[in-house]
């Protein structure tokens, strides 16, 4: 075997580790090689991960988190806290050690020694929840950028509320080539930049390597130029020099601007042959590479075990928040909207809210406006907006066709941040991603709007806040071919189906104003994941009048039961198909077939009541489904037999009526097929 001076001579990566590695060792070396030593044994451990990116990064990180970061391990959720994204979610080991090293409660190191096994802590990638310390769920490359603008948009609105002595701390991310190579990427920093959000830090692992080698495969990118382009400060630093990494955090730490730290690292840093290649990027160093990787690194301690010295360090720099922290609380208890402070951390909706959904409904009932469901929400929004000041709401540039902006919210501008309303600008990736920090961060209730058909540019997004569970709210309009003229390209078909088969969504498709309303209230409440609100962009007739009950927190019920003697069919509908199950209903009723119409805004719902409630709703007789979607998923409620009356292909340019009659989505079709099913 070649030695390591005969290796290095023709490879300079390995020659530049070679000369780190000759610097004397420093105490604060010897942290970072407590990072980069548990990577290497969770990953030999569990034969699978990535150990590349925590060894690069590791020296980083530690000056970050001993010198810089903002955080008490007694108390990981500690709302003024740092934030510490991790972006580059691959690199998961690196926060694992970070937590474990620092002392925080629920990361032992039984837990890295079961990395990537079940029900432990330490997943393949970071998951929000599995540990108080994780701040979101990273691993699609790019979405942890794109949360940190939401994280850092929160921290600023929530100051503009509270002052500077509740609110005031940082976003550091740890972003790599394949975060800012992801499209996404472009968004979070154009995003960021215009509103100027200074006290976001992205730190880039520089390490020119991804999986299929080298960047310059694929990129060639200056990305310092295209951070500045976008209104960032930037900086280029050696990753592995511990007082150019200090300098560089403090500089940033003064920036006016949102900052980009290049952070020229070596994957793999430490070990022998891999290091600075795709080697070391998402597989197991080999026993031979990763003792000799400790060798060179320097450490001799047994696999899973951090010396005694270099641990108390770690605890120490775990402990060094603690004071910052209970300054805080006593600033809490002092502080006249404490009460409020903690409340919209919490999460908990005000008093006021139920007041404004009573009266919102009342003026429903009384009124029973006929108006597209995007106004009706709206009309919600009127309402709840004054009686929710956590509520924030914004557009991606769609602001007067989803309806989202209500009168007094005032507007985040470029360093200003004292209003309640966001123009997130034609970036719907970006805006679901920085909605998704916002919802973490806490204190704040985010809402969106775009188009339906755009869910697919936000799909990625949607699915993590699917995942984590976070109360985001998505408000999207224009929900079939009932949009009309601006045709196919614009129209929804096969979206409702396919956001149903995403775990954990609510997708709420009202009917009327007062659905509309019940929707809007259920989605408020809802904090255990995402609310989509499919909204008309044409006119609906009123169908409720009631408001003694949220019929619509069921799921599905019937809004009109058979007239007259026992039901001969169910009609069932969602959203403005429900005005057409009622034609229908009307039409038999003229036959003299008794008809019910079932009205289903949120399957999810309807789906988690129990059977017997289910089967009483849909009943056992002939059931004809009507929506302007396709009919995948529809068998769930129709049964076998049912009839769909929807789409079976993309919709057309032409006025909404005529669309409808073209595409034989009309109270005649739902009436004949229902003759047909029960022979009449
Ligand atoms: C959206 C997305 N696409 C692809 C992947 C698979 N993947 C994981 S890491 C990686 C390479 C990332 O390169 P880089 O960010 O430079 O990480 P490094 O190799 O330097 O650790 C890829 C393609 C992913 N996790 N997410
Ligand atoms: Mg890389």
């Amino acid at each position: 075997m070649a030695s390591i001076a005969e290796v290095n001579a023709d490879n300079p990566t390995l020659a530049a580790q070679a000369a780190i590695l000759a610097r004397p060792m420093t105490p604060e070396r010897g942290m970072a090689n407590a990072i980069r030593a548990l990577a290497i044994d969770a990953v030999e451990a569990a034969k699978s991960g990535h150990p590349g990116m925590p060894m690069g990064m590791a020296d980083v990180a530690t000056v970050l988190w001993t010198r810089f970061l903002k955080f008490d391990a007694a108390d990981p959720r500690w709302p003024d806290r740092d934030r510490f994204i991790l972006s580059a979610g691959h690199g998961s080991m690196l926060l694992y050690a970070l937590l474990h090293l620092t002392g925080q409660e629920g990361m032992e190191m039984e837990h890295l020694r079961r990395f990537r096994q079940l029900h432990s802590p330490a997943a393949g990638h970071p998951e929000f929840g599995e540990h108080p310390g994780i701040e979101t769920t990273t691993g699609p490359l790019g979405q942890g950028l794109g949360n940190a603008v939401g994280f850092a948009l929160a921290e600023r609105m929530l100051a503009a509320r509270f002052g500077k002595s509740l609110v005031d701390h940082r976003t550091w991310v740890v972003a790599g080539d394949g975060c800012l190579m992801e499209g996404i990427s472009q968004e979070a920093i154009s995003l960021a930049g215009h509103l100027r959000l200074e006290k976001l830090c992205v730190l880039w692992d520089d390490n020119s390597i991804s999986i299929d080698g080298g960047t310059d495969l694929s990129t060639s990118d200056d990305q310092m130029k295209r951070f500045a382009a976008s209104g960032w400060a930037t900086k280029q630093l050696d990753g592995h020099d511990p007082a150019q990494i200090a300098a560089a955090l403090s500089w940033a730490m003064r920036s006016k601007k949102p900052t980009l730290l290049a952070c020229k690292t070596i994957i793999g840093f430490g070990a022998p042959s891999k290091a600075g290649t795709a080697a070391s990027h998402g597989s197991p160093l080999g026993g031979a590479e990763a003792a000799a990787a400790k060798a060179a690194l320097g450490w001799d301690s047994p696999a899973f075990t951090v010396p005694e010295g270099i641990a108390e360090a770690w605890h120490s720099a775990g402990a060094r928040g603690a004071t910052s922290r209970r300054g805080w609380l006593k600033r809490l208890a002092r502080h006249n909207q404490g009460r409020d402070f903690e409340r919209a951390i919490a999460g908990k909706l005000p008093e006021s809210f139920h007041e404004a959904v009573a009266s919102l409904k009342a003026d429903i009932a009384e009124t029973r406006p006929k108006l597209a469901t995007r106004q009706s929400s709206q009309k919600a929004l009127e309402a709840l907006v004054p009686a929710v000041p956590e509520l924030i709401g914004g557009s991606a540039d769609l602001t007067g066709s989803n309806l989202t902006l209500v009168k007094g919210m005032g507007f985040v501008t470029p360093g200003s941040y004292g209003g309640r309303y966001i123009h997130y600008g034609i970036r719907e990736h970006g805006m679901a991603a920085a909605m998704n920090g916002l919802a973490l961060h806490g204190g704040v209730i985010p809402y969106g709007g775009t188009f339906f058909v755009f869910t697919d540019y936000m799909r990625p997004a949607l699915r993590l806040a699917a995942l984590m569970r976070l109360r985001v709210i998505h408000v999207l309009t224009h929900d079939s071919i009932g949009l009309g003229e601006d045709g196919p390209t614009h129209q929804p078909v096969e979206h409702l189906a396919s956001l149903r088969a995403m775990p954990n969504v609510h997708l709420f498709r009202p009917a009327d104003a007062m659905e509309t309303a019940e929707c809007w209230e259920l989605a408020l409440r809802r904090t255990d994941g995402p609310s989509l609100l499919a909204l008309s962009r044409q006119g609906l007739p009123a169908m409720r009048g009631d408001t003694a009950e949220n019929r619509s927190a069921r799921g599905g019920y019937v809004l009109a039961e058979a007239n007259g003697g026992t039901r001969q069919a169910t009609l069932v509908a969602t959203g403005s198909e429900v005005a057409l199950a009622m034609e229908a209903r009307n039409l038999l009723a003229g036959d003299g077939i008794r008809a019910a119409v079932v009205s289903l805004p949120c399957w999810e719902l309807f789906a988690a009541q129990d059977s017997s409630y289910r089967n009483e709703v849909l009943g056992d007789c002939p059931r004809v489904g009507i929506e302007a979607g396709v009919a995948f998923g529809w068998e769930r409620w129709l049964g076998a037999d049912g009839v769909f009356i929807g789409m079976s292909s993309f919709g057309a340019s032409a006025p909404e009526g005529e669309l409808y009659r073209h595409f034989g989505i009309t109270a005649e079709a739902a009436a004949a097929a229902v003759r047909k099913r029960i022979g009449n």
